[in-house]
Parts: C-alpha cells; sequence; structure tokens
C-alpha cells in the first residue's frame, strides 16, 4: 500500500514535515496545478506564474532526489479544478492507504480538507506547517490569558527563543526596538541597489505563455524577473543581505515616486513559498550585523518584521479563524474604487502604489499600509472587498498573510485586536516621507476645494465619524485636540467636501 502525500503550490520549503513522514521507496508524492486554485481570486499573473513555475521546480528536483511524484499541469488534457478532484483521482487508481499533508495557509482548504477522511474512507494525517518558526499551539500558549496581543511582546518572546541578537538574556545594543531610528526619509541617497532579477529560464517562459493565453489574471507579466527556485531565492537573499540591508532600516518608511523597493527585501514572496527558510534568513542578517556589515538599527528592524510580524500575524490569523474574515468592527459601507485595478486615478502616491502593483506584482509596505491601505480606510471601503484586492494583486498574498494585515492592521475591522490604534494619517503624513506630493496635481496643503489632495478631508471626516470610538484612544489624544478646535462651520465643510469625494471617487 501507497501513502499520498500532498505538496500544496505554497508549500515548496526543503524541510516540509513529509519528507521525514514518508519513504520515498514506497509512497508517492502529489502536487498539482488546478484551475480553482488559479481563480479563487483574480490573482495577478505574476503570482499564478511564480507559483506554477516554482512547483514545477521544485517538483523536478524531488524526482531527481529519488521521489515517487506525480504532477498535473494545468495545460494537461484532464485539467483538475480542486485539491479534492486531484486527489480522488489518484485514489481511484487503488493502492492509497492515507493522505499526508501539512497544515494549509488558508481556512478554506481547511474545510476542504476536512472532509476527505469521510469522503475517501481513508485516513488524514496532518503533519505542521514547517514553513513557520512559531506553530498555532505555541502562539495560543503565548496568547491565552493576555488582555492585549501586542506584536513587540510577542517578538521579544521570538528573540529569545531563537537565540537571535542576544546579550545573554537582554537584547544585544541595549534596546529591543530601534523603530525610532527607521522613520528616514529618502531624497535620492544614498543610491537605491535594485533586488537581484532573473531572466525567466525555458520552465518560465513555458508557464508566462501559459498564464498569458490561458489564465484570466490582473496585472502585467512583461516585467517578471521572481526568483523560481531555492538556489535563485538564496542569490536574492545574498544580495539584499550584502548590497541593501545596511539602509533598510533608515529607509524603512520611505516613498518615492522612482523608485518602487527603496530599500526593501522583495523576499515576502520566496519566503511564502517555502523557497527561503525565515531561521536561516534572520541569521543571514544577524551575521552581517556580528562581522560589522550592517548597523544593528537595520538588522535589528529586518528581523523584527520576520520573526515578529510575518509569524504573530499568522498566529492571529489561525488564533481568530473562522469568523475573521467577516468582520467590520467600522460598519464600512464604500464599494472599492475601480481604479484601484486600473491605476487610473490623478492621486499620485496611489497611481504608483498601483503602477508598481500592476507591473511588478509589488508595493513595499509603506505603500500598502499608508498609501492605498490608509485611503482604503479613511474612505470607509467594506473591509472584505479590499482584503480580497489585497489578496488577488500582490505575489506574495495568502490569505494567512494577507488577511490580519488589511482587515486588522489597515482596517481596524477587528476591532483593534491587532493594532491598538488605526493607521489613519493625512496627506502630511506622505508628503514627509517621500516627492510624491511635489509631483501630484493636488494640493496636500489644502483641506477643502477642488485641488485639495483627497487625503485630508477624509482624514478629518474619518476621525469625526468616528469619535465616539477613538476619542477616549490615548495615543489618539493629540488628533483629537486638533477636531475638537475646529469650528462647527469647518466641521461641516469637511464633512460636506468628504461625501463629495465619497460621491464622485471615480472621477479622482
Ligand atoms: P521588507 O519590507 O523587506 O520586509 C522583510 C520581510 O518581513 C518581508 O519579506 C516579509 O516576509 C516580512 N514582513 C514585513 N512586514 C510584514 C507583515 N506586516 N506581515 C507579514 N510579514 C511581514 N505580506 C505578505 O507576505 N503577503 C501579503 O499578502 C501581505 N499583505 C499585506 C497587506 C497589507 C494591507 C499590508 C499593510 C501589508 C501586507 N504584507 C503582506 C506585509 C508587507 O507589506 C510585505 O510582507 C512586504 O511589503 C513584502 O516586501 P519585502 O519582501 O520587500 O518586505
Ligand atoms: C495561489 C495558488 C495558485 C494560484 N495556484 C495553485 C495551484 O495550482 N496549486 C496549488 O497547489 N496551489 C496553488 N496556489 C496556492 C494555494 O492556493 C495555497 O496552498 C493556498 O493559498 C494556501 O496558502
Amino acid at each position: 500500500m501507497t501513502r499520498l502525500g500532498l505538496i500544496l503550490g505554497d508549500q515548496l520549503n526543503k524541510n516540509h514535515a513529509l519528507f521525514d513522514a514518508l519513504d520515498p521507496g514506497s509512497d508517492l508524492l502529489l502536487m498539482g496545478e488546478l484551475s480553482d486554485e488559479a481563480s479563487y481570486v483574480w490573482h495577478h499573473g505574476q503570482k499564478i506564474a511564480l507559483i506554477f513555475a516554482a512547483m514545477r521546480h521544485h517538483a523536478e528536483s524531488l524526482a531527481r532526489a529519488g521521489w515517487s511524484i506525480r504532477y498535473r499541469r494545468y495545460d494537461d488534457e484532464t485539467r483538475f479544478a480542486s485539491f479534492s478532484d486531484m486527489v480522488a483521482a489518484e485514489i481511484d487508481k487503488g493502492d492509497i492507504s492515507e493522505i499526508v499533508l501539512a497544515w494549509p495557509g488558508e481556512q478554506r482548504l481547511v474545510e476542504e480538507f476536512s472532509g476527505w477522511e469521510k469522503r475517501f474512507g481513508l485516513p488524514v494525517t496532518w503533519l505542521e506547517d514547517t514553513r513557520f518558526l512559531c506553530q498555532p499551539d505555541a502562539f495560543e500558549r503565548w496568547a491565552s490569558g493576555r488582555k492585549q496581543l501586542r506584536m513587540e511582546y510577542f517578538y521579544r518572546e521570538m528573540r529569545k527563543r531563537h537565540d537571535l541578537l542576544m546579550d545573554g538574556t537582554g537584547p544585544a545594543g541595549g534596546a529591543w526596538n530601534y523603530d525610532k531610528a527607521n522613520r528616514k526619509p529618502w531624497k535620492g541617497e544614498p543610491a537605491v541597489v535594485a533586488p537581484m532579477s532573473f531572466t525567466p529560464d525555458d520552465t518560465t517562459r513555458e508557464v508566462l505563455d501559459l498564464v498569458e493565453n490561458s489564465i484570466d489574471h490582473f496585472g502585467e507579466l512583461e516585467e517578471f524577473d521572481w526568483p523560481v527556485t531555492h538556489a535563485q531565492a538564496e542569490r536574492a537573499l545574498s544580495h539584499f543581505i550584502n548590497r541593501v540591508l545596511p539602509n533598510f532600516g533608515d529607509y524603512q518608511d520611505a516613498l518615492d515616486d522612482d523608485e518602487p523597493y527603496l530599500f526593501h527585501a522583495r523576499l515576502s514572496a520566496a519566503l511564502n513559498l517555502g523557497l527561503l527558510d525565515p531561521l536561516e534568513v534572520c541569521r543571514r542578517a544577524e551575521q552581517a550585523w556580528q562581522s560589522g556589515d550592517a548597523p544593528l538599527n537595520a538588522v535589528e528592524g529586518f528581523i523584527r518584521q520576520i520573526i515578529g510580524w510575518r509569524e504573530y500575524i499568522r498566529g492571529i490569523y489561525w488564533r481568530e479563524m473562522p469568523g475573521y474574515d467577516e468582520r467590520n468592527a467600522l460598519n464600512e459601507n464604500q464599494s472599492l474604487p475601480s481604479w484601484y485595478w486600473s491605476g487610473e486615478t490623478r492621486m499620485r502616491c496611489l497611481e504608483k502604489a498601483i503602477d508598481s502593483t500592476r507591473r511588478l506584482a509589488y508595493a513595499h509596505h509603506i505603500q500598502r499600509l499608508m498609501v492605498t491601505g490608509n485611503f482604503a480606510l479613511l474612505l470607509g471601503i467594506v473591509p472584505q472587498e479590499i482584503c480580497e484586492w489585497y489578496l488577488a494583486v500582490y505575489a506574495d498574498a495568502y490569505d494567512w498573510v494577507e488577511l490580519p494585515n488589511t482587515l486588522g492592521m489597515v482596517m481596524h475591522a477587528d476591532g483593534g485586536l491587532l493594532a491598538s490604534k488605526p493607521y489613519a494619517a493625512s496627506g502630511k503624513y506622505i508628503q514627509r516621507m517621500g516627492n510624491h506630493c511635489a509631483n501630484c496635481p493636488y494640493q496636500v496643503k489644502d483641506t477643502l476645494g477642488d485641488k485639495a489632495c483627497p487625503f485630508n478631508a477624509l482624514y478629518w471626516d474619518f476621525l469625526i465619524r468616528h469619535r465616539q470610538r477613538f476619542s477616549r484612544n490615548p495615543r489618539m489624544g493629540m488628533m483629537y485636540k486638533n477636531v475638537d478646535r475646529m469650528s462647527q462651520d469647518r466641521v461641516d465643510a469637511i464633512q460636506e467636501r468628504a461625501a463629495w469625494i465619497k460621491d464622485n471617487i471615480e472621477t479622482l
């Protein structure tokens, strides 16, 4: 009898738990390009191509390593729609005694796979997802009994647990967090070093043709240059550590009209596919600090994103699902403007963020949080609509990571579970962090009038609309002091302008 090991398209890690649980001599691995997975949202074409190309390369290397593997292609004569159909076809052939898989990255798949024991009359063994350092039960032990689940305290535990940037029992350099040093705008110096670019090989070109010709997708394929193998991802990591990391901290919050990556790593897609191991990535960054090649504020900031934010976000997802995706604590009801998809808006910061998104399947964190995210928050978009957008448009997007970032961090739709205050900001913030406003037809100094930056009226309108909920939040006291100083006439004019913006949103 043969055990069937299912490898999902984003579980390409070398340390997948299946490799210890199964026997290459007698068991069978199964992977497949599935039409349901390629269409459950209107994915960016680069995301689909990246996943298919990386899956094909991975399957080849597993076969070379001696595993029996069945690989179902999207362009096979019999294309499978779902994991269930593909597994059913294997079981119909007979001889399968058990299904073995690792915990998937999305609740909808937990629901699908949970029906298999009954449907197929076979045992289903669930293994840990070893792409992560903190499993859901460990996160639960950390979280249970706490009044607030603040990332910072989780992160400190992770630093200690994995002995990263530690000096005995305390933090290296004397502080756990150097974020205050990491808020400089970038003024053209030091020169930006682009992420490593990979020319598509034959496998990737074949997949790009398939996506272009046969799969309905968002975005453009022309500039596809993602790493698609473990070896390429490791080269991209080395390039980042050696050439980019030293400036990662200083300019982490910067925005720029012409530089889509600034000093960000562009490693999330490879990490989320399992092409890179998160602990190895952090150890490489730590070594750069130890050898004097990168400063502590950069290395600490980078490691915090990975063992802090990334693991914390996943912990929140599995703790709060199912149900988290339905929340709308602020009762917002605006529809997503169609230009989130087309990029056709004159607001320069949004135009640039969406342009990167369409061309590169990438926007950096501050674009996602403070430009497209902030605008969605201020406008009051229905959380589920903006979540669907973020899940579709980025090469690194999966429900476990997109949902808490969007619904929780950006939209505050979980009522403050994830962030103690909403990241609401006016145009002034965007002006301070970069040069978009200098190139924008709207006037960032103005709140009222046809030419005024729409972020401004929407910002004050957001605070006024949600006064009841936020005015007693100690972290928002200053904001409400400014609201309280306004005359009633000014409040009325702001609300009128905000209402006009909402009514005419498609024309901005
Ligand atoms: P860098 O800025 O160089 O950061 C280094 C690494 O830290 C990233 O590669 C990533 O693995 C990790 N990281 C940083 N911040 C976060 C975070 N908040 N959550 C999880 N990991 C983090 N990230 C995704 O991987 N997939 C998503 O679908 C996704 N959706 C997001 C949606 C919104 C609204 C926001 C505000 C953030 C989202 N993020 C998401 C987090 C973050 O923006 C991206 O991880 C980052 O922009 C990827 O680019 P980078 O590799 O250059 O990251
Ligand atoms: C996102 C995605 C896409 C587009 N296509 C496939 C696929 O054809 N086959 C596959 O195994 N996985 C795919 N994925 C990733 C899955 O949707 C992924 O396992 C879940 O999103 C869980 O994170």
